[in-house]
């Protein structure tokens, strides 16, 4: 999968996707993710890339021109443009899923400033949103979407932690996990873990993932997760 990233702030970007699994992603070559400035679709000396809101009021709004340019010069006939912004629908594993099966995402970073809405109304396909809160840019929520969506590509899990296994996937919540020692300051590991029976180990897993959703997350429970 091809992955563009259209932000006014690259230097975010440097950390979070250059380790652990992402990387291992990208050194396979199973994701090709590149980093754009979107000053560098501006032509006047001072690299404007914002303007005053027709209208008036506070801040400044993001000018069509680099954008238009920029999604423009990047996007392809198969490309999925994403706006990451806090009135976009929710992102959810379910969203990461579908992502996880297209070609090439361009993901552009909204920001406090708000982007002229041209450019929402004719290059953006889907615009999407991490959670109810207003960050300063949508950097951090453009890399918690690369996350999501880079760990579900064929190939870039081992099967020792298949993502048809885990939390979500059921539409539950992960049932507790213990690893040695059996005993650590008084606390025991419980018994049926040390048991050996796999058929009681997985009700065990079952009975505390439910307990777990129901407790944590009646939201989830009410959706999918009753039987
Ligand atoms: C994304 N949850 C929060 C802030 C406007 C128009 O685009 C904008 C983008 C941002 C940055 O993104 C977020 C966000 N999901 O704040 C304002």
């Amino acid at each position: 999968m091809k992955i563009d990233v259209l932000t006014l702030f690259p230097a975010m970007f440097a950390g979070p996707l250059d380790v652990s699994i992402v990387q291992r992603a990208r050194s396979a070559g199973l994701l090709d993710l590149a980093i754009h400035n979107l000053r560098d679709w501006t032509h006047d000396r001072h690299k404007t890339v914002d303007d005053k809101p027709f209208g008036g009021g506070p801040g400044m709004v993001l000018k069509p021109e680099p954008l238009f340019e920029a999604i423009e010069s990047l996007a392809r006939e198969n490309t999925c443009v994403i706006l990451m912004a806090p009135d976009g629908e929710r992102f959810g594993q379910q969203t990461a899923r579908e992502l996880s099966g297209l070609e090439h995402l361009l993901i552009v970073c909204g920001s406090y400033e708000g982007i002229d809405e041209r450019v929402r109304e004719t290059l953006v396909d889907r615009e999407l949103s991490i959670g109810d809160y207003v960050l300063t840019n949508g950097g951090l929520p453009a890399m918690v979407l690369v996350d999501a969506v880079t760990r579900l590509l064929p190939g870039v899990l081992g099967d020792e932690q298949s993502s048809a296994e885990e939390s979500f996937s059921h539409g539950l919540l992960e049932y507790p996990h213990y690893t040695r020692p059996a005993e650590f300051r008084g606390m025991r590991v419980p018994e049926v873990l040390l048991s050996g029976n796999h058929a009681q180990i997985a009700q065990w897993r079952t009975e505390q993932s439910r307990a777990r959703t129901q407790e944590r997350r009646p939201d989830l429970w009410e959706k999918q997760g009753k039987e």
